[in-house]
C-alpha cells in the first residue's frame, strides 16, 4: 500500500470500455466504489461501451442511483483503445484510471494508482503482472506466455517498464492533453499514452491479473495483428531510426519464441 498523506480527498475518473460485459458490470460498480469509499477517495465511473445491446445499458441506468457511474454508447465504432480516447474527453477529474471490466484487473487497487499518481515525480502509474509482488492467476498456456513474451520483449524499447502491455493503469490530464496526436489502433492504450505523452517517471503498483469468471474474452488474432501496427506507429514517433529495423527485431523476437517453442515441445 502506498502512503500518501493530504489535506483533500483526491478524486479521480474511472475509465472502462467494455464489449459485451452485462454480467460483470454490476459486481466491478460495487467493488470500485467500495474501494473508493474505504479509501476515503471521491470518484466517477465512466464506461464506454460500444453498442453491446445485451442490456449493460439498463444496468446501468439502475445502478447510476446508487453510484455516481456514467455510460458512453458508441455506435458503428469499435476498439478498446478509441474507446478509453472518448472516456478521457468525459472525464470530470485530472486523474484518470483505466481498467478492464471484466474484474481481471482488480478494483480493490484502484487506490493505490491514485495515490501514486498524487506523487510529484510521477508522470505514469502501471498496474505490473511481471514486477516485483505481481502475478496472474492460474496458469497461461504455454503458447499465450510466448506470444505475452514476444509482445512484451517488442513494447520494452519504447517502454522501459516490467508491463508495458498492461491494461490497468493511471494519467494525469497534462500527459493526455499534452500528448502529441494519438491515434492507437487495438488494445494498447497505456503504451500509446506512456509514449505520446512522454512519459518519464512511472511508478509502478503490483497487481495480480485474475482470471475472467463472466463473460468471454475479445482478444484474437485481429487484436495482435492490430498490435504489430501499432508497434510500428509508435517506433516512428518514438525510435525513427530503429524504425527500419523494427521488422529485423521482430523476426529476432519470433525466432527465439520459435527455439524455445521447439526446445519445450522435443
Ligand atoms: N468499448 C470497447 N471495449 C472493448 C472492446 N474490446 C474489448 N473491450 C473491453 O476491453 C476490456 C479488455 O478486453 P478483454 O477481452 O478482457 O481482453 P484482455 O483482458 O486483453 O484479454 P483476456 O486476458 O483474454 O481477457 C474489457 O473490459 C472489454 O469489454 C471494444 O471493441 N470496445
Ligand atoms: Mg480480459
Amino acid at each position: 500500500m502506498i502512503l500518501y498523506m493530504s489535506s483533500a480527498a483526491p478524486a479521480a475518473s474511472i475509465i472502462v470500455p467494455t464489449f459485451r460485459e452485462a454480467a460483470n458490470i454490476e459486481p466491478l460498480t460495487r467493488r470500485v466504489f467500495a474501494a473508493i469509499s474505504e479509501a476515503g477517495l471521491e470518484a466517477e465511473l465512466i464506461i464506454v461501451d460500444d453498442d453491446s445491446q445485451d442490456g449493460t445499458e439498463d444496468i446501468v441506468n439502475s445502478l447510476a442511483g446508487e453510484y455516481p457511474v456514467r455510460l458512453i454508447i458508441r455506435r458503428g465504432e469499435r476498439g478498446l483503445a478509441s474507446a478509453v480516447l472518448v472516456g478521457l474527453q468525459e472525464a470530470s477529474h485530472d486523474s484518470v484510471v483505466v481498467l478492464d471490466a471484466d474484474l481481471q484487473h482488480p478494483p480493490e487497487m484502484i487506490p493505490d494508482f491514485v495515490w501514486a499518481l498524487e506523487q510529484e515525480d510521477c508522470d505514469f502509474v502501471i498496474g505490473t503482472r511481471y514486477g516485483a509482488g505481481g502475478g496472474i492467476a492460474g496458469d497461461w498456456p504455454f503458447m499465450r506466455r510466448v506470444v505475452s513474451w514476444v509482445a512484451t520483449s517488442l513494447a520494452k524499447p519504447l517502454a522501459p517498464l516490467s508491463d508495458p502491455m498492461s491494461g490497468f493503469f493511471a494519467v494525469g490530464r497534462r500527459t493526455w492533453e499534452g500528448a502529441a496526436p494519438l491515434d492507437p489502433v487495438g488494445f494498447k492504450i497505456a503504451l500509446e499514452l506512456y509514449v505520446k505523452g512522454r512519459c518519464r517517471r512511472p511508478v509502478e503498483v503490483p497487481i495480480r491479473f485474475e482470471k475472467r469468471t463472466a463473460g468471454a474474452s475479445k482478444l484474437n488474432v485481429r487484436q495482435q495483428i492490430d498490435y504489430l501496427k501499432h508497434l510500428r506507429r509508435l517506433y516512428r514517433f518514438k525510435l525513427p531510426r530503429l524504425s527500419v529495423a523494427f521488422p529485423l527485431f521482430l523476426l529476432a523476437c519470433l525466432a527465439v519464441a520459435t527455439l524455445v517453442t521447439v526446445r519445450s515441445c522435443a
